[in-house]
């Protein structure tokens, strides 16, 4: 399955060195439509019901939605109508949650994926799909578990940060093919804000995403922190705001372009990206307000969809960039920054049952959310060899691994290799990283 993907992604590149794919895009088979769809904070949001109109959701029986919906000039990406979903809670407590699904910028990558551009709603929305991990409200252990949950829907293609309606043309056969994308995410979340900051003054509120939804967390970072006029805590799942510096189609440059997301940001903001990178942009909003709120990421080290997938790097390579880029906003900003970075190739957690199992050095991954809800951060990063999470790889290690190798145990720590089994070859791994200085 790598292989395909690899040829896929192999396959994307050669079409795209052709001359007229330029590293500043694809002019001119990119077309701004719109170039500035909306002004979001203008949107009449009277239409909307009010949030006490909501059934109150007893959490006992799992998560029941209700669907709101958004008001025009607020599109999914074809055009269509779109919606949020809400489970109210009995607390004063607020979850804005950002769906995930990829992202486009040509014709190639909004045609061939038609979720990343369409919503596949069914008549109750997305109510069959979110109710693992964070949504599970019948799970005693779940954060949000009497929060009011607000489910933002994602078909933009553009990681909830757009504001341009843009048509894509085909340039590998028909030019005459084209489909047309409203990159209006940015639109659609802070009308969603903007309603519930109209409705309720919340005690505590928190921003969640994952993947796509997690670099939304990025562009909707500020204007959050501004609608509700208070603190906030973010978490960032599988989202982590780095660009390829290899794919043209996800490299800053043209998803700046194509996205116009840079129309919503302060122009101060922007400087904070280096390299390309728009993670560093969270340090404006640290920078702004004072250091009011928490911006904490979850993310495995080889992410194969993000790393390998969207921005092009071998796994160890993203891990490297990954490592780099958060130390530096962490040595920055250490009380409000902070990390939760398995080892491993896997995406996403915050939707999935591994919410509530998956744990590194003793820190199960609910439990660091919930901590973070009480403003109690902490950074938990695996390395490689590290079994006992003591920060050093010795001869306790080795002697660990020996043990999961005789026992037939997994450890991903463990697992140098990322093959899914602790063998010989982990051992020599683990030997070398202490050969090496530990
Ligand atoms: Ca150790
Ligand atoms: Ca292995």
């Amino acid at each position: 399955m790598k292989a395909v993907t690899i040829s896929i992604l192999m396959a994307l590149c050669v079409v795209l060195v052709l001359p007229a794919a330029a590293q500043t895009g694809l002019e001119p088979f990119r077309e701004i439509i719109t170039d500035y769809y909306a002004d979001p904070y203008q949107v009449n949001i009277s239409t909307m019901p009010p949030l006490s109109s909501i059934p109150l959701d007893d959490p006992s029986d799992g998560i029941n939605w209700t669907i709101v919906d958004l008001p025009k000039p607020c599109v999914s990406g074809d055009g269509g109508k779109t919606f949020v979903m809400v489970s109210r809670g009995s607390s004063n407590n607020l979850l804005i949650y950002l769906e995930g699904g990829g992202a486009c910028s040509d014709y190639i990558t909004c045609k061939l994926t038609p979720s990343v551009t369409t919503l596949n709603a069914t008549n109750c929305g997305y109510c069959n799909l979110a109710f693992f991990g964070i949504f599970d409200k019948a799970n005693p252990l779940n954060p949000f578990r009497n929060w009011t949950i607000v489910y933002i829907p994602y078909s933009t293609g553009d990681v909830h940060s757009g504001n341009r309606v843009m048509k894509y043309y085909n340039y590998t056969s028909n030019p005459n093919e084209n489909i047309t994308v409203y990159h209006v995410g940015f639109v659609n979340s802070v009308v969603t804000m903007r309603w519930l900051a109209n409705q309720s003054s919340f005690d505590k509120i928190a921003l969640a995403g994952s993947s796509a939804g997690g670099y939304g967390t990025i562009a909707n970072f500020y204007a959050a922190r501004t609608i509700f006029n208070k603190s906030l805590v973010v978490i960032n799942d599988a989202g982590p705001g780095l660009s390829s510096k290899v794919i043209p189609q996800f490299m800053y440059e043209t998803t700046n372009v194509t996205w116009g997301y840079y129309q919503n940001f302060p122009t101060p903001a922007l400087q904070y990206v280096k390299d390309g990178e728009l993670l560093y942009v969270v340090q404006y909003v640290f920078d702004t307000f004072n250091n009011d709120s928490l911006y904490c990421l979850y993310e495995n080290q080889q992410d194969y969809v993000i790393g390998t997938q969207f921005l092009g790097y071998e796994p160890n390579d993203f891990r490297e960039v990954l490592l780099n880029v958060t130390s530096e906003i962490k040595a920055n900003y250490p009380d409000n920054f902070c990390r939760y970075l398995p080892l491993g190739l896997s995406h996403t957690i915050l939707a999935s049952p591994e919410f509530y199992t998956l744990t590194t050095y003793g820190v199960p991954v609910y439990q660091w959310v919930a901590d973070l809800l009480n403003y109690q951060i902490s950074d938990v990063i695996a390395i490689p060899g590290d079994l006992n999470g003591d920060s050093s790889v010795n001869f306790d290690d080795l002697i660990s691994t020996l043990n999961l190798i005789l026992t037939g145990s997994y450890d991903i720590n463990a697992d140098i290799d990322l093959n899914g089994l602790i063998n010989f070859d982990d051992l020599i791994g683990v030997l070398n990283i202490i050969l090496a200085g530990g």
